[in-house]
């Protein structure tokens, strides 16, 4: 039943991974249950995760009896478990489309590490950076811009022929530069702040505490 669902959160609302899977739930529509904990977990939370969902990390989805963690396997879960056309849909109906979203979700999980850290989450979500960026973190910024340019036409306010979850890590990626007023081609900020427009993101960002 989609109505045993529970998301596990960090408190601070900063994590990547954590906006991908609440992303995720509010775009299949499901109703689901928050559970806020601080990072690091504390214990005795971080034993029982670790106990039941074999990693004590979040996002962690428990669906019953089944806790796991794992933004991608979260929303490959979502995806399969609760499909069309009862649910929306979260990955490009097109196989090779899918096989190109979960190149770019896995890519943007391993790589632009200096860029991540030049411009945290926290530079979107809360206050932005006004530092300017390190030589490593400028080529990550460069790389970021060049595969976007390649995966997002002009006019377009999504990669495939479908929204997919993988947008919103794109968008993510290039909000990192949008709100720290870095350069980003026009086209580029169009598509992103058309995902920071959907009622899923609003919903996350809704949680965020506001920096006074
Ligand atoms: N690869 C994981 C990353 C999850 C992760 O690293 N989560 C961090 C927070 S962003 C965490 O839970 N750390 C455990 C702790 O701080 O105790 C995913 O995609 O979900």
């Amino acid at each position: 039943m989609a109505s045993d669902l529970t998301l596990y959160v960090d408190s601070s609302w900063m994590s990547p991974w954590v906006f991908h899977a609440m992303v995720a739930l509010e775009e299949k529509q499901l109703p689901f249950k928050l559970v806020a904990t601080p990072l690091p977990i504390p214990e005795p939370l971080k034993s029982e995760l670790k106990d039941k969902a074999m990693l004590g990390k979040v996002p962690l989805l428990a669906h019953g009896d089944l806790w796991f963690t794992e933004s991608l396997a979260i929303s490959e879960y979502l995806a399969e478990k609760f499909p069309m056309p009862k649910h929306p849909r979260i990955f490009p109906a097109d196989l090779g489309e899918r096989a190109r979203a979960r190149q770019v979700m896995s890519w943007l999980r391993t790589s632009l590490a200096a860029l991540r850290n030049d411009r945290p989450t926290s530079s979107v979500f809360g206050r932005p950076t006004v530092h300017p960026m390190t030589e490593k973190g400028k080529e990550d910024a460069a790389e970021l811009l060049r595969v976007a340019g390649k995966l997002v036409a002009p006019g377009k306010t999504q990669m495939f022929a479908d929204w997919s979850i993988a947008d919103i890590d794109l968008s993510l990626a290039l909000m990192r530069m949008i709100a720290s007023q870095d350069h980003v081609p026009e086209h580029l900020i169009t598509y992103a702040l058309a995902q920071w427009d959907r009622r899923s993101v609003k919903r996350y960002l809704a949680h965020v505490p506001t920096t006074p």
